[in-house]
Formats: structure tokens, C-alpha cells, sequence
């Protein structure tokens, strides 16, 4: 059994359900620019339609049981140039989202930043100018102000580990290996911003960082594998959680910085803000797990377009990520390994000690639509389950975790993969190309979690 406080819910993003890019005032942001390396990948100028039909959404997700909604706020509908002038149009809209939540007792978790900077900072060197901070810190603090009373519990910057590894896939941009760090770190400042204006501005508020966090396991007992593993572990993982609760860059990622000859640029009041402001909780993102071994002479391969899930990983003389064949895949290569969140979630407790909201967990599938509507997707049903019955073992195990909020409430456009790959529990009639009705209609998924949330258990 799950605690009756447990919280159960879903996830969203702006960019990937809303639509509406030009209405109500809302400017371009990076993810409205960025070329698409594939044309069948859907825009997101409709996406979802989610901005017009966020109220029979949230019924929808009321009716299925959720009491938490995760959606992130879109910095370009706020403050549409990005720093000063606040669109109150958009104050007034998502006023109104926060609203019917409250209506149907469902609890927003707010992130303020989901990968859709505004392209008007991108063109002045986005997180690599450290005056994003500032922006940054600005707009968060107009969401406190305005929204505060309305939001208690916030997640800053979705994924940055992810967004900076898989930059051509997120963003249709490479960072230099300079920028991507000078990035990393201004994006850690900020988020440490965050900390402290909504601990300032929101009574009762709490804070925390939204990384993608999947434990990565050496391909062998052999010593380079191991230490392939060590270092990739923390690039990808325990970098952005150790700066976000130690307050402190891990020593194993700085002494890659150190080999691969980065120099951060570091102002000195820096110490002071990053040593005194911590998050009260950890929004973890999981879907898969990461295998590495350490790439042999002759195995080189260029650091390709990669989204930085499952095996394609790869980075010249450090890691290199390999079929781990005790694992099966999904349709789009991902791994399948619900034991890995359990153990990700057991180091996660043993390294930080915080209470952890799972943010984000689901599968990506070509799912069908039956005549009568009707989407059967036992598929996504053994996935969540698997995943939900290993976070109940990390529970068992002492991991404080406090609510899960899979990916996705409804059909989204998928960062990589556009509308055909689909994560929700409420199907969306679109397709790539064609916005047909546009109309939603609960999957099985969906009615498998209603009995879930219902018993607060998974074997029901
Ligand atoms: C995470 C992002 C989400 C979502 C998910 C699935 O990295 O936070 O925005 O997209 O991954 O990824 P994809 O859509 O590429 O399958």
C-alpha cells in the first residue's frame, strides 16, 4: 500500500502540449525556432491545444483520480522580451489554470523553465552569457509574486544535465565543451537563484531541482569500465545534484573539467549563494538506464546527435555506452529497467537525504486509436506498474518518496520523436501532420491508474 497522503498525479510541459505560439502576447522561444532535423516531426504551433483546453484536461485528470499536475510555465508567454516588461495577459491565464486545479483539488507542481528559453537571450548567447542569470532570476521572481499564493511547490530547470548532453537533439544547437560547462554552471547559479527567491517570496514555498537521474552501470569489472562508469555517473548524474544539495562541484566532475581543459568563469560572490541555498525536495526524472564501458583504441566514433538515454552516449577517451543485454528495449531504443529506478532511487536517498517526487516516468509508443476510441495499452500498463512496484521497494527500503507524476497526462509532442511518440494517459487525436479533431480519449493506462490511485496500490 501507498501512503494515503501519497501524491499521485502527471506531468506536463508548456511547449510540448500548448500550442497557442502566437497568441496572447507570447514570443519565440528556442524551442519554437529550433530547425527539426526530421520535417515529419510535428511544430509545436498547435501541439496539444492544451493552452485552449487546459479545463476539460484537468477534469479529465480529476476524473481519473490525479491530485497533482505538473506543468511548466513558458518564460516567453511571461515576460515576452524575456527581462522586463511582465504580460498580464499571461498572468491572468495561468491565474486561471491554477484556478480550475483548485476547483478540482488537484495541486499544481510548477516548473518554471522546461528546455524553452527565450530565443531573444539564445541570440545573446543564452546560458552561456552569465546575464541569463539575471534573467532568470528576474522572471522566477515575478512566478513567486504572482503565482505564489496560488503554487506552493516549484521545480526549477527541468533537466539541465539532459538539455546540455543531447543539445543538437533539444535545443538544434552543439554547444563548444567550453560552453557547454560555462552553461552548466551558470544554469546551477540560477537554480540556486531560484532556491532563494522562492524561499524569500513564497510563504510556506518549497523548492527543488528537476534533474534527469539514471544510475550508470559499468559494462564490466574492468578497472576503465568501473571508472568509465565513475565518470559518466558524474557528468550525467551526481554533478547537478551535488552543486544543487552540497553546494559544491563533484571532485570527479571536476577533474574531468581539469583533463578536458575547461575554465569557468566564477564571480566570487558565487560561493556565498551556492553554500547557503538547498532545495527542500528532489523532482526526479526517470525512464531508462545507461551502460558504459570505456572505449577501446579503434572504437572511436564522432559525439553524434544523441538524446543521452540508453546507449548512445559516447565521449572520446571518457565513456562510451554499450547494449546492456540483459535489458529490453522499447520502440525507440530506450531500455526498459524498472530495477534501476529502484537502485537510482535507494543512491539518491544514501547520497542526499531529501524527499523525492518522482516528475517524470513513462513510455514512449506508437499507440493505436480502435474505431470505437479506444487505445489499449497493456504496453504502458507493465511499464508503469514495473517502475511503481520498484519505487514501493525503494519506499520499503527508506526512500522518502512522496508522490509520482508519470509522464505524460496527455499526448504531447515528444521532444525527439514529434506526435508519434506517444507517452499520455489521454490520447490526443493528431498526428504528425494532420490536427484532426484534436478530441482526447482515455487510454486503458489511463483507467489501469484511476484503480490505482483509487486502492493506493498496484496490484490492484
Ligand atoms: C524528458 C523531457 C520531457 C520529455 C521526455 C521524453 O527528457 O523532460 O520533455 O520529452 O524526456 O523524451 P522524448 O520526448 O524525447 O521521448
Amino acid at each position: 500500500m501507498f501512503p494515503s497522503n501519497f501524491l499521485w498525479g502527471a506531468s506536463l510541459s508548456a511547449h510540448q502540449t500548448e500550442g497557442a505560439v502566437n497568441e496572447d502576447g507570447k514570443s519565440p522561444s528556442v524551442q519554437d525556432t529550433r530547425p527539426r532535423s526530421n520535417s515529419q516531426i510535428a511544430d509545436f504551433t498547435v501541439a496539444s491545444d492544451h493552452y485552449h483546453r487546459y479545463r476539460e484536461d484537468i477534469k479529465l485528470l480529476a476524473q481519473m483520480g490525479a491530485k497533482a499536475l505538473r506543468i511548466s510555465l513558458p518564460w516567453t508567454r511571461i515576460i515576452p522580451d524575456g527581462v522586463s516588461e511582465v504580460n498580464q495577459k499571461a498572468v491572468a491565464h495561468y491565474r486561471n489554470v491554477f484556478q480550475t486545479m483548485q476547483e478540482y483539488q488537484i495541486q499544481p507542481l510548477v516548473t518554471t523553465y522546461h528546455f524553452d528559453l527565450p530565443q531573444v537571450l539564445q541570440d545573446q548567447g543564452g546560458w552561456t552569457n552569465r546575464a541569463t542569470v539575471d534573467a532568470y532570476e528576474n522572471y522566477v521572481r515575478v512566478l513567486f509574486q504572482e503565482f505564489g499564493d496560488q503554487v506552493s511547490h516549484w521545480l526549477t530547470i527541468n533537466e539541465p544535465n539532459i538539455m546540455l548532453l543531447a543539445d543538437q537533439k533539444i535545443l538544434g544547437f552543439h554547444y563548444t565543451h567550453q560552453e557547454r560547462y560555462q552553461a552548466f554552471y551558470n544554469l546551477m547559479i540560477a537554480e540556486k537563484k531560484a532556491f532563494q527567491a522562492c524561499h524569500q517570496l513564497v510563504p510556506g514555498g518549497q523548492i527543488g531541482p528537476v534533474p534527469n537521474i539514471s544510475y550508470v552501470y559499468p559494462g564490466s569489472c574492468r578497472p576503465q569500465d568501473i571508472r568509465a562508469a565513475a565518470t559518466f555517473n558524474a557528468v550525467r548524474n551526481w554533478g547537478y545534484l551535488d552543486f544543487s544539495v552540497r553546494g559544491l562541484i563533484n571532485p570527479l566532475l571536476q577533474a574531468y573539467l581539469r583533463k578536458t581543459g575547461v575554465d569557468l568563469q566564477i564571480l566570487p560572490e558565487d560561493q556565498e549563494l551556492v553554500t547557503h541555498n538547498f532545495p527542500d525536495f528532489l523532482g526526479i526524472n526517470y525512464y531508462t538506464s545507461v551502460t558504459v564501458e570505456y572505449p577501446q583504441a579503434g572504437q572511436d566514433r564522432q559525439n553524434g546527435i544523441s538524446d543521452q538515454q540508453s546507449e548512445d552516449v559516447y565521449e572520446k577517451d571518457f565513456y562510451k555506452g554499450l547494449t546492456n543485454p540483459y535489458l529490453e528495449k522499447n520502440d525507440f531504443n530506450w531500455t526498459v529497467d524498472p530495477l534501476g529506478l529502484q537502485t537510482t532511487l535507494e543512491l539518491i536517498n544514501d547520497r542526499y537525504h531529501r524527499p523525492i517526487y518522482i516528475t517524470e516516468n513513462g513510455l514512449g509508443a506508437y499507440d493505436e486509436l480502435t474505431p470505437d476510441h479506444k487505445i489499449h495499452d497493456q504496453y504502458r500498463i507493465d511499464y508503469l506498474q514495473s517502475h511503481l512496484e520498484s519505487i514501493q521497494e525503494a519506499m520499503v527500503n527508506g526512500v522518502d518518496v512522496q508522490g509520482y507524476l508519470p509522464w505524460s497526462a496527455i499526448d504531447l509532442v515528444s521532444v525527439h520523436e514529434g506526435m508519434k511518440k506517444r507517452y499520455g494517459l489521454i490520447y490526443v487525436d493528431r498526428t504528425e501532420e494532420d490536427l484532426k479533431t484534436l478530441n482526447r480519449y482515455p487510454k486503458d493506462s489511463y483507467y489501469w491508474y484511476q484503480g490505482v490511485i483509487e486502492h493506493g496500490e498496484v496490484n490492484g
